[in-house]
Parts: structure tokens; sequence; C-alpha cells
């Protein structure tokens, strides 16, 4: 096997005999050819560009299933590649595919490019996925992946053209963000500002965790009334501010932390657990005969809720079942987490923000988004968010958040020193409070914004949401714990001369820097 997708390939160079997120080698290399396969169906397509829609979300599908952390279960990968053999002989094809590594780039500067536009793509797919089952699609991220796997299947496609599709790609993981925010704010409502209670009840639970709401409310919906109670955990935390969900008094709170603690969370959770997408960790014997998986998430041998048909919900009765049967929570905290600051909170927000800005109460933002992971090293955000001064506003979004919700940070006039957007998908949330606060004060470009990024990357939807902020124009960002292990010393050079990319330093002469403005 040979894979390097995420911040934590081995050595910072790559995983070659096992994942260190504990993907297996056959699982790796089937990866690799579905992907090999995806790329002939792509380049079907491209030459018949008349064909339904079916086959691009299963690309969104099927890509979604090779992001870190997602499918750790061969034969479910078998099955996406008989798909795709599948949809080769409906679309007539007659491209050759070819054999795995025939695609790899020996120019190295080329080869990087590729894999930075392959892991965008996706982090795209994973959010367009996540869009249609909530009944939102666009042609132009679907004609977008289409062309994106084409070009990566020949591996003389210029270095140029390379370039330009990459940029292309922050162009669509915008669109892609806009539509998910769209498909769930127009499904679940607005966000709003909530305190999460982080505290347990005496009945059984449920807990769920991965980005997909149309499982949750689904799960709300099927699971009121039956005695129990559904805890969130992860990236779900953000549920708790959408107005269709706070109307489930059984939606108890948030449990546990970010994937990071996975093992501890699950292990004290004593009831069911739902992962219904990235990030899943290797499945411990301590709650194993417990959990379940749904969407893209697998396992082998942990029981996976399908996919719903058109028109119909997935069927969650087996896992509330047995959840009626366990016994509750374990207490891990009290107090609770504020969250809710997506857009329309934000813009609700916005003249006092900006009487704060003018009047010096507010000196600077720093955007703290991103992943969270397992790295000792990343307790560099916790540290930095401690140390910033008490005039910078953190805005977070994605499990980043963890290193810093907890921190009691306190609030400036009544804003709060975290305003935590929601996923990472909901960064876009923080892209248009950017986008309202540059109009508010009149200046001609976002760069001129009282704005410091030091994001914290781990898979590939990071990859997507980065390379949409550079497409907005958005420079100077602070990029840890490492840079990626896919990223040769000419693409860093590339990034560090037209977008100021930086890796991170230590706490304390970041905080100097970005307070600085530098
Ligand atoms: Fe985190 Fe995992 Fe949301 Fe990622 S749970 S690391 S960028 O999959 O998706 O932020
Ligand atoms: Fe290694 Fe990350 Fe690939 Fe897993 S996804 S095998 S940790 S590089």
């Amino acid at each position: 096997m040979f894979c390097r997708q995420c911040q934590e390939a081995a050595g910072n160079k790559a995983c070659v005999q096992g994942g260190c997120c504990g993907k297996d080698a056959e699982t790796s290399n089937l990866m690799d050819e579905l992907i090999v396969l995806l790329q002939a169906v792509a380049l079907t397509l491209e030459a018949k560009p008349q064909v339904t829609r079916e086959f691009s979300r299963f690309l969104c599908r099927a890509l979604t299933a090779t992001l870190t952390n997602t499918n750790f279960d061969p034969n479910r990968i078998y099955r996406l590649m008989d798909e795709a053999k599948r949809a080769l002989r409906t679309l007539d094809s007659t491209v050759e595919i070819p054999p795995v590594g025939e695609n790899v780039c020996k120019n190295e500067d080329a080869q990087s490019l590729r894999e930075l536009l392959l892991c965008g793509l996706k982090g795209v797919s994973a959010y367009a996925f996540h869009a249609f089952a909530l009944g939102k699609e666009d042609n132009a991220v679907y004609n977008f992946a289409i062309h994106a796997l084409a070009a990566l299947a020949d591996p003389d496609f210029e270095q140029e053209r390379l370039l330009e599709l990459v940029g292309r790609c922050g162009e669509i993981a915008l669109i892609a963000m806009a539509m998910l925010d769209e498909a769930h704010t127009s499904n679940f409502g607005d966000p709003e500002r909530t305190e999460i209670s982080c505290s347990v009840g005496t009945r059984p639970g449920i807990l769920i965790s991965g980005h997909d709401l149309k499982d949750l409310s689904e799960l709300l919906a099927q699971s009121q009334d039956e005695g129990i109670d559904v805890y969130t955990h992860g990236e779900m935390l953000s549920a708790h501010c959408y107005p269709a969900f706070r109307r489930y008094t059984h939606l108890r709170g948030s449990y546990g932390a970010s994937w990071r603690t996975q093992d501890r969370d699950f292990a004290a959770f004593n009831g069911v657990i739902i992962m219904t997408g990235n990030c899943l960790v290797p499945v411990r014997d301590s709650y194993r005969n417990r959990i379940f998986t749904t969407g893209m998430a697998g396992w082998p041998g942990v029981p996976h809720i399908p996919h719903r048909h058109i028109g119909a919900c997935k069927n969650f009765g087996p896992a509330i079942d047995l959840a009626k049967t366990l016994p509750p929570p374990t207490k891990l905290e009290s107090g609770h987490i504020v969250a809710g600051f997506a857009h329309e909170q934000i813009l609700a927000l916005s003249d006092r923000i900006v009487d704060a800005v003018k009047s010096g109460a507010i000196r600077r933002f720093i955007v703290m988004a991103g992943c969270d992971g397992r790295h000792k090293s990343r307790d560099y955000y916790t540290r930095t968010a401690s140390l910033l001064p008490k005039d910078a506003v953190i805005l977070t979004a994605g499990c980043a958040k963890y290193r810093c919700n907890k921190l009691n940070l306190g609030d400036i006039g009544g804003i709060p020193r975290v305003l935590d957007a929601g996923q990472c998908n909901d960064s876009y949330s923080l892209v248009r409070a950017a986008l309202a606060l540059q109009k508010a004060f009149g200046l001609n470009d976002v760069k001129e914004l009282p704005i410091s990024f030091d994001l914290a990357w781990y898979e590939q939807k990071a990859v997507a949401v980065l390379l949409a902020l550079l497409f907005l124009g958005f420079r100077d960002i602070r990029l840890g714990p490492t840079l990626p292990a896919f990223l040769s010393s000419g693409a860093i050079d590339f990034l560090v001369r037209e977008y100021g990319i930086k890796p991170i330093g230590t706490p304390e002469d970041d905080v100097a820097a970005m307070m600085d403005g530098r």
C-alpha cells in the first residue's frame, strides 16, 4: 500500500505497511483500484455528456468512501468496484482501464498537484453526498468531479492545467459548501445560539457521530417516545443549534469530544453508537457489540444500516431496540458548550461586532477551524487559544473546535470569544461572515480585514475548505500541525510564494505574529 492523503501519514511521508488510521493494506489497495475504475467511468461520461446524474452521484458517493476514517471494510469497497464496473457496462464504455500505478506521474511536483486535486475532490464529493441526501444537487459540482477524475486518469496531464483545476476545485468546494448550507438550513432552519449540555441523564442513550444531519433527523423522529435519549459526538454537536432538532426533548446533549477521544467516549457511553461518516477509528471490544455504521462509514463485522430508498427513511429500529436494553451513559463532564454561530447568527451580531472593532474592544479575529487529531503536537491549538489576548475573538468550525470550546474564554461585551459556526463544511459560514464584515467596514479586499487564519487539517474535507479559502483570496494562512506529506518541495514553494501559506510555529510566536497582522 502507499497512502499519504491525511495528516497522519506515517513519518509525515506515507503509510506503506498498514495505515496509522487503522486502514489495512488490502483496503488501501482496493481503494486505489476503485479510484482507477472511477476515472474510467469519468472518462466515459466526458464523452457522453447527455447521461443522467445517477452516475455523477455514484462518483461522489464512491469517493466519499475513500475519505480517511470512513470505510475500513474491504467488502464494501469491492461492492463499489462492482458498481463501477456495472456503470461502465451500462454506458457501453470502451475506455481501457489501466493497472493501478500507471496513472502516477513521474514528475514529483505534478504528482503532488494531482494528489492535492484528488484530496480536494474527495472533500467536495463528501459535501455533495450529504447535500444529495437532503435533496440538493448541482451540475457544476458533478461536472467538475467528472472532469477532474478524467484529468487524473492521464499521467501526462499538463502541470499548468492541473494548477488551473486545483484553483477551480476551490471554487467548486465553495459551491458545494453553499449547497450543503442551503440543504441544512432549508430543511432544519438557521442555527441559533445554543447552550448545549455536556451532562447525562438517567435513560439509556444513542450517541450519534459523523456529519449527516439527514440521518440524525430520521433517528430523532424514530426514537422519540421510545424511552431513550440521543446524544451527539464530535461534529454532530452543531445539530443542537438547528430549530428542527431543538424541538426534540430527547436530544439530550453532547457527550465526549472529537473523534480523537472516541475510544474513551464510546466505552463510557454504555449505549448504542451510530457512525454516519468520518471520523471512525478502529472499533474496540469495549463497544464492538453496540456500534452501527451507516452512510459510507464501515468497519468489518459492524452492523450497517443500509441506504434509504428514494422517498423512504433509513430504518434505525435495530439500533433503537438495542439501546433500550443497555445502561445509561457514565457521566464524563458537566457544564455546557455555547455554539450556533452560523452566518445568520453572526450577521445578527454584526452591528455589535463592527462597533466592538471600531471601539478597539475587538482587535483581531483568529480563525481556528479545521480538524482535530491524535498527534500530541495539536496541543499547540489549545495553547494558542489560551494565549490569545482578551481582545481577540476565535472563529471556529469543524472538529478543531474541541481544542478551544471548553476553555471558558469569556466574552467581549456579550460576544463570545469563541464563535463556533458548526461543522467543517460550515466554514462556509465563516466565509460569509468575513465577507459581510468586509462590506460593513467598506473594505475593497478581504485581505484588509483584521483576520488571521490558524488552521488545523487532518483529512480531505479540510483540503477542500483550504482550497475554497485560497480561491476567495485569503492569504497568509497558517497550516498545521504539519504540512501535507503529498506536497513536494516545489509545490510548497509555490503555495508559500503565491498564497503565503506557512507552517505553524510556537504558540507564543504565532500569537504575537497574528495579533500583529502577520
Ligand atoms: Fe473532523 Fe473527521 Fe469535519 Fe474531518 S470529524 S476531521 S475535516 O472528518 O470532517 O472536522
Ligand atoms: Fe495513512 Fe492517512 Fe492514508 Fe490512513 S488515510 S493510510 S493514516 S495516510
